[in-house]
């Protein structure tokens, strides 16, 4: 039997390199529409490289993404690639618009021209909560965006909801909540924190500067959440789900979680830097996943203290894999 072909953008990224695991291990073919640049960012998928086959194309750009589509073909698309980091918004609101919300129109005309029997997943965010109008969040929490992403990230879920009513489609939109691993980019506050943790340990720094502490998500292992993508787009009706642990934790205990694992006292340590905090800033997100359990039988494995203290252990491995004289060579 010919596998099933799933195409997935941004496959680069933190959750792309997880799926594209996730898809292989389910008997996919794999194909990742990666951007042109002048180095090749494919490190989170470099063990992965003899198993995909990845295609050039970018959601800025219309004519790329049908070519895509028409030579591909895939039974199923995964919507993955943005400008995914949120302080980045304010500096670039135009682009981050242009990717993140406009970029979603792109790709659904492709399919709609295409083929519109393709399902898609589109990577929603728990960022259109926003200014949280009530806790726990669920499908039918309104929505209040506080910064450019979340707006542009509004804009990919009512796109996608939009032409599934219009056209039909088999369109889904995933209401993620925050998710992390050793492979989440170092900008992210659950990473900038244990690479940092793994820093100091090592004694390649003493200090770790933060912005705001109070800040509480609800945050998840990136390898769980992929899984909910893929449930999404093998059910009966396409609709959308809120994918998230339940539990709600600050930045605080985040810290202190992280500095414990490795032995250290966070407050000898952790500076507050006023530059990082945000012109608008998302307090309180705690998702509830009921409809998600109930209906696609998804459930998180991994735990919070769980998740933070195995990415410290894996940075701090990464750490002495590099440093001169460990008698090993080479990062992860
Ligand atoms: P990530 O690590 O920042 O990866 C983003 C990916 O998008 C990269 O592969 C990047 O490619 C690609 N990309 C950006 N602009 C592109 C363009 N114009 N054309 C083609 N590719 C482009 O993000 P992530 O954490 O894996 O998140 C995956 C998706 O879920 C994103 O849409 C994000 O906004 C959304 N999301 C994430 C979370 C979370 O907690 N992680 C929660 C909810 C929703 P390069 O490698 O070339 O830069
Ligand atoms: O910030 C606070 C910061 O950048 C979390 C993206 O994947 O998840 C992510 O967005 C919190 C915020 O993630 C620092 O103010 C304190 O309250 O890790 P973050 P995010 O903004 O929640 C959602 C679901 C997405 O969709 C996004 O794509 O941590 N915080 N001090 C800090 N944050 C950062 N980055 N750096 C700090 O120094």
């Amino acid at each position: 039997m010919t596998a099933r072909r799933a195409l997935i953008t941004g496959i680069t990224g933190q959750d792309g390199s997880y799926l594209a695991e996730f898809l292989l291990q389910q008997g996919y073919a794999v194909v990742g529409m990666v951007r042109r640049a002048s180095t090749e960012p494919f490190e989170r998928i470099a063990h992965l490289r003899e198993r995909i086959t990845l295609k050039p194309a970018d959601l800025l750009d219309q004519a790329s993404l049908i070519h895509l589509v028409r030579e591909v073909r895939p039974h199923e698309i995964y919507n993955l690639a943005s400008q995914s980091f949120v302080p980045t918004s304010w500096e670039q609101a135009v682009l981050t618009a242009e990717f993140t919300a406009v970029g979603v129109t792109r790709l659904l005309e492709a399919i709609r021209l295409v083929d519109p029997g393709i399902r898609v997943y589109q990577a929603s965010t728990s960022e259109i909560f926003g200014k949280a109008q009530e806790v726990p969040q669920h499908e039918r929490t309104p929505f209040y965006p506080r910064s450019p992403y979340g707006v542009a990230k509004l804009y990919g879920h009512w796109i996608t909801v939009n032409y599934r009513e219009s056209y039909g489609l088999f369109a889904c939109s995933g209401i993620l909540f925050n998710h992390e691993s050793p492979r989440r980019g170092k900008e992210f506050v659950s990473r900038k924190v244990t690479d940092g943790v793994a820093r100091i340990k090592h004694g390649l720094a003493t200090e770790l500067k933060l912005g705001n502490l109070d800040a509480r998500r609800d945050w998840g292992y990136a390898g769980d959440y992929v899984k909910a993508m893929w449930l999404m787009l093998q059910q009966e009706s396409p609709d959308d789900y809120v994918i998230a642990t339940g539990e709600t934790h600050s930045v605080r205990e985040l810290v202190q979680i992280a500095f414990a694992r490795a032995g250290l006292n966070w407050r000898a340590h952790v500076v507050e830097d006023l530059a990082l905090k945000r012109p608008a800033e998302v307090d309180l997100l705690q998702g509830d996943a009921s409809k998600a359990k109930r209906v696609l039988g998804w459930q998180p494995e991994v735990g919070f203290r769980e998740l933070i203290e195995m990415m410290v252990d894996a940075d701090i491995e990464r750490y002495a894999e590099a440093l001169p004289g460990s008698g090993r060579s080479g990062g992860r």
